[in-house]
């Protein structure tokens, strides 16, 4: 027992030696061979134990296993810093050169829906109206009650809503801010209300989450031909002025009248394709004057206040304005489609 382990004290001796005289990773395979190798000296060591008894087999067997795992594991402390070192640039003599080109950094672009959200804000801000946010998880009350929708009501599945828990759901418009807005305050007022709202919905001109922009405006003797005229207003600052828009009427059970607004299809001029549904136009949003039931809500006089809304479906008017034939593209976020914006 006492002859090994001076044997192995001289051998970790000869190894740490040898370990910490180097400085490069070449000298590292010929130390490994020595000590690890089928030939190297613990392999010798392991020899040597096959005439001992059972009991020194156990006691000098644990001697040996012990320095091959302290040789195996210095090696490897030793062979990763020396690799590290390898990998550092410059030594004291070499140079650096400043006139090779740096590497370019890539810049990110804003998002295009983000870029038109901008577009339209600018837009109404500069015809007075005031940005305003509301939460995108709603209660029953202020998605569907307060604005005139019942339950019950058949106009309920005009939305196809995800309900989230009790009486909270995913908002499936914006058209809840307007109530938000109109609890804290007194008319007159024009404000818009960009964000995102969700329905169970999914197709080339529908997804599950997309983002509107309601707007508002409340004064008194407001009448249709105001809201007409705000809408070829924004459209033309959006489309350009040969644009073909129609209103067309519609029910929305918060406005009346109300309207659907479509704009010539850009994608086939109007001859009809999927985006379109082979019809030439494509909806992007939904107006009218407030409800009276509406104002009753939030406590305005609905004798003395009128008011219109509206409510823009922005990745509809995005697919429009760069001619894009898929909304899903919006959301898929290849780069090769979010460059070219
Ligand atoms: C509404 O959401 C009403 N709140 C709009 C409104 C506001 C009417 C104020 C009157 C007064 P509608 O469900 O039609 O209406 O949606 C408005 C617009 O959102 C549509 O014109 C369309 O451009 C867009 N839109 C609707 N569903 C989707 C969808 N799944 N994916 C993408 N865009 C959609």
């Amino acid at each position: 027992m006492l002859k090994m382990i001076a044997t192995i004290e001289k051998h970790q001796q000869d190894f740490d030696s040898r370990i910490h005289s180097i400085s490069t990773s070449e000298p590292l395979k010929q130390i490994r061979i020595d000590f690890l190798g089928k030939k190297g000296c613990i392999q010798a060591l392991m020899k040597e134990l096959r005439q001992a008894t059972p009991e020194e087999k156990r006691e000098q067997g644990k001697l040996i296993n012990d320095f091959k795992q302290y040789v195996d594991n210095l090696l490897k402390v030793k062979e990763d810093e020396l690799g590290k070192t390898a990998k550092q640039p410059a030594s004291k003599n070499e140079t650096f050169d400043t006139t090779l080109p740096g590497r370019r950094e890539t810049t990110g672009t804003l998002h295009p829906i983000t870029q038109v959200m901008e577009e339209i804000k600018t837009i109404f801000l500069g015809l007075g109206f005031q940005v305003e946010e509301g939460p995108e998880i709603e209660t029953d009350y202020y998605n569907f009650e307060a604005l005139n929708i019942p339950k019950d009501h058949p106009a309920r599945d005009m939305q196809d809503t995800f309900y989230v828990e009790g009486d909270a759901v995913l908002r499936t418009h914006t058209s809840p801010v307007q109530i938000h807005v109109m609890e804290n305050r007194e008319p007159p007022l024009r404000i818009i209300a960009p964000g995102k709202v969700y329905r169970c919905d999914s197709d080339v001109s529908h997804t599950p989450m997309f983002h509107q922009i309601e707007g508002l405006m409340v004064e008194e003797n407001l009448s249709f031909s105001h809201l007409k005229g705000i809408m070829n207003i924004f459209l033309q600052e959006v489309f350009g002025k040969k644009t073909k828009v129609r209103f067309r009427p519609s029910f929305f059970p918060f406005t009346c009248p109300s309207a659907e607004v479509d704009i010539q299809c850009v994608i086939c001029s109007g001859s009809g394709c999927r985006v379109c549904s082979q019809t030439g136009w494509v909806e992007i949003l939904g107006a009218g004057m407030v409800d009276p039931a509406v104002f009753n809500c939030v406590d305005y006089d609905a004798e003395k206040w009128t008011g219109f809304a509206f409510g823009l479906g922005i990745e509809r008017i995005s697919m429009l304005k760069y001619g894009i034939n898929d909304i899903r593209l919006f959301f898929e976020n290849d780069l090769r489609f979010l460059k070219q914006f």
